[in-house]
């Protein structure tokens, strides 16, 4: 095929972006502690912002982690390794199930577009620099279970949304208690499958770009879960007292 391209490593490239990932991380996390990323049950009803419909607006948030890597795949040489691919297709069967199903199907309320077009940028870079990585860098160290982990996560993760999801009815946008699966543990289920799901897929590449997109997972969505868990327990006087925010009889 002439129009594929072999291209090489950008090592540079690829280093560049994982500690900017990774310093992004740093400051999210600071900011994140003390305040909220404004979306969900944080948004600001202040009217500041355009609002988009949560469904639109996670659909065109997320697929650009999607068709980014589909892209490179596209446009690359040769179908060598086996892992560099299947990692990189879960990579890609995820962002399709955030992009094309979870989108179609949440009940939540609408949401900024300021946050969805910064949303649309993050995934757009953060889809070149693992297809890129994949494609061109990686080496492997897979084992059952870092890919028992990504697997595992993946199911807590989607299960745990389609709890929070049948808590509501059509129109819907109050919030209830979560009950059953993971959330008998913690308030963030979801976001605790999402965190073990990036945590597998860093140790089965052990990489810093794969490492950086698993620490920024973990420092945006952790001190998300600790708020949530904070809002549970001052709404609601019969919450269960032994949960915890994050991590299962820990956090
Ligand atoms: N999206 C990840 N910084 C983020 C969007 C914002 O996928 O520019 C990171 C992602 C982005 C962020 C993204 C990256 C950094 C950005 C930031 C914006 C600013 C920042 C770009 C891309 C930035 C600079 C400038 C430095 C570059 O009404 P509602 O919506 O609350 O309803 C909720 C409902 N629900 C309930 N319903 C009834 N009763 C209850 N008790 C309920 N509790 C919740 O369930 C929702 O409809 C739904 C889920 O809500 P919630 O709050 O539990 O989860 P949510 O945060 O909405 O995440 C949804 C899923 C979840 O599986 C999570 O794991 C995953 O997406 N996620 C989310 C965020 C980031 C991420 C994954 C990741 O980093 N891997």
């Amino acid at each position: 095929d002439r129009s594929s391209t072999s291209m090489q490593c950008q090592e540079l490239l690829v280093q560049g972006l994982s500690l900017a990932m990774i310093f992004g991380g740093v400051l999210h996390f600071i900011c994140l502690m003390k305040s909220h990323a404004a979306y969900g049950r944080y948004v600001d009803t202040s009217g500041s912002s355009m609002m988009v419909p949560a469904r639109l607006a996670w659909f065109l948030q997320e697929l650009p982690a999607l068709l980014v890597p589909l892209l490179l795949m596209l446009i690359t040489d040769g179908n060598d390794g086996i892992g560099r691919h299947l990692m990189l297709w879960t990579f890609c069967l995820h962002y399709f199930q955030r992009s094309c199903i979870y989108s179609l199907l949440t009940k939540g309320r609408p949401y900024p577009l300021n946050i969805m077009l910064l949303g649309m940028v993050f995934c757009s870079i953060n889809g070149f620099l693992q297809a890129h990585y994949l494609l061109h860098c990686a080496t492997y160290h897979n084992t059952w279970f870092s890919d028992a982990c990504l697997l595992a996560g993946m199911g807590i993760n989607i299960h745990s949304d389609h709890i929070l999801r049948s808590l509501r009815k059509p129109g819907e946008i109050s919030y209830k208690i979560p009950r059953g699966g993971l959330f008998e543990y913690v308030s963030g289920a979801n976001f605790f499958g999402e965190i073990v799901e990036w945590l597998g897929y860093a140790v089965a590449t052990w990489s810093l770009p794969t490492f950086a997109f698993a620490f920024f997972t973990i420092c945006f969505i952790g001190p998300r879960a600790y708020h949530h868990h904070r809002f549970y327990k001052e709404k609601f006087k019969d919450f269960p007292r032994s949960r915890k925010s994050l991590i299962p009889f820990i956090f």
